[in-house]
């Protein structure tokens, strides 16, 4: 049996005025400030939900990470677009977009990005706000991040080498540069200078001239001349927003099992994409926070080294990954693949306290004879686990349950109402909803804007 994944083409089928009212009650019942945040490794389709339930938004902003993020997502017209530190509302002409104090921004690839949506008639001028806390990464982080990542040899992370961890442990250890020192370029040598004298001390190898130094600082010149216009006090902004009873949409990067504090540390990143991380990373209230969707894919990925414990090795994960087109959005890498984990997901569900679940890339699963839910894992004394264990070992070793449904053979991808699902299908949504006890409200069968079925 081969998978079958929808087609990106422009012939979806219209709505009915029983699906628009559906589609249209789902997102005005939405509350004034709501996340979209991953509930697996990243990649389940945040970037594509955003798009959508941008148009009822009036702000979209980003409260964590850096460009290590890649939303794919396409326009109306079917045009493929992969954003990185820019949040996937700019595609809506109407919404503003704010980057978070809690990110970290790469200035060049701020730029980089901007004139990639500009060239395609996507203008961000006048509505893409930039925090004026948020801390600058450096083209050096990038290359100390690949610099760690070769020290730890067959242990390494597999990071996307974007210099997150090194901006975020600039940021911690109190010598980091932030947007608002571009205020003034006469002490930004100084301060570049500490940054780099730290990363020469602690890397053989690493060095820097006075003229490299220097060229660094008349980049950053002309920077912080070219940002002036994006720079806002996005505290201020938020909250007088809120006041105003703008609505707001909150996009996550990475995912709860990739959170600093909560993922399969080491092998995570240095920022919270979950729930926490929005607060932190905007300056707002957590009694400010309405709903939170979950992003859950059918099945799981994970990009980068670390524990997988429903990790399909062989031909299993290898269709999912042909059929699902599992490849890194930042930096091309195939996507580890597997079966859905309801023991993750439920640790996640308990983290963030999800309002509701998207269920994304169920088209994906078209075509084969039975999925599969892990849903327990045992240790290696016989012993089922109440949650995910902290330690790494265990993790590792411990050995999956499974329970088994059928599959379904049909394609899925045209489908708009959740009754015209098959049977099996219909089954393992609400087979997933059972187990996490919460309600799965859209769900993704194709790359495409119109691809959702509000359940
Ligand atoms: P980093 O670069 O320090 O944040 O890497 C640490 C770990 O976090 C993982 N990570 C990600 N996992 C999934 N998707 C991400 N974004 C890109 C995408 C990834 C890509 O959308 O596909 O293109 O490779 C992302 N960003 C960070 C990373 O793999 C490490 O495991
Ligand atoms: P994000 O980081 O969570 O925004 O996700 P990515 O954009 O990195 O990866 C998700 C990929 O799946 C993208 O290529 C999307 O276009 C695609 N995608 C999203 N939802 C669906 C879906 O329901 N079905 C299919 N087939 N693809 C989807
Ligand atoms: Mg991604």
């Amino acid at each position: 049996k081969t998978l079958r994944c929808s087609a990106n083409t422009l012939d979806s089928p219209a709505l009915s005025t029983d699906e628009t009212t559906v589609r249209n009650e789902r997102m005005s019942s939405l509350g004034q400030v709501c996340g979209v945040l991953g509930s697996q490794w990243g990649d389940e389709g945040k970037g594509k939900l955003v798009d959508i339930l941008a148009e009822n938004f009036d702000i979209v902003a980003r409260c964590q990470g850096g460009a290590n993020a890649g939303h794919t997502i396409y326009n109306s017209e079917g045009k493929k677009f992969a954003l990185h530190l820019v949040p996937s509302g700019i595609l809506n002409k109407e919404t503003v977009c704010v980057v978070g104090n809690g990110v970290v921004v790469h200035l060049p690839s701020f730029f980089k990005e901007i004139e990639g949506l500009e060239s395609n008639g996507i203008s961000c001028k006048g509505r893409l706000f930039i925090s004026d806390r948020a801390h600058l990464l450096f083209d050096f982080h990038q290359v100390v991040d690949g610099l760690r990542e070769a020290e730890l040899s067959n242990s390494f992370i597999g990071t996307t080498k974007r210099g997150i961890g090194p901006c975020y442990s600039s940021k911690v250890i109190r010598n980091g540069i932030r947007i608002s020192d571009l205020k003034h370029m006469d002490m930004f040598a100084d301060k570049l200078k500490i940054l780099l004298n730290d990363a020469v001390l602690r890397f053989k190898g690493f060095e820097y001239t006075p003229c490299t130094l220097n060229d660094e600082v008349k980049r950053y010149e002309k920077f912080a001349k070219l940002l002036e216009p994006f720079i806002v006090d996005t505290i201020h902004f938020m909250n007088d927003s809120i006041s105003q009873k703008k609505k707001i949409l909150i996009e996550g990067g990475q995912a709860t099992m990739l959170d600093i504090d909560f993922g399969t540390y080491p092998f995570v990143t240095s920022s919270n994409p979950s729930a926490g991380g929005i607060c932190t990373g905007l300056g707002i209230s957590p009694r400010s926070l309405g709903d939170l969707i979950g992003v859950v894919k059918a099945y799981t990925t994970r990009v980068g080294s670390g524990p997988f414990p429903t990790e399909q090795l062989g031909r299993m994960g290898e269709k999912l990954r042909a059929a699902g087109h599992e490849f890194g959005t930042t930096t091309g890498r195939p996507r580890r693949c597997g079966w859905i984990d309801m023991v993750a997901l439920k640790y996640c569900c308990q983290i963030n306290g999800f309002s509701s679940l998207n269920l994304t890339k169920l088209d994906v699963l078209s075509g084969l004879p039975e999925i599969k839910l892990g849903v327990s894992y045992r240790a290696q004394n016989g012993q089922v686990l109440k949650s995910v264990p902290a330690d790494l070992l265990t993790l590792e070793q411990l050995v999956v349950e499974y329970e088994t449904l059928p599959g379904w053979d049909s394609d899925i991808s045209k489908i708009r109402k959740y009754e015209d699902l098959p049977d099996a299908a219909r089954l393992y949504v609400e087979r997933i909803e059972e187990i996490l006890g919460i309600p799965i409200n859209y769900i993704g069968v194709g790359p495409r804007r119109d691809a959702l079925i509000f359940k």
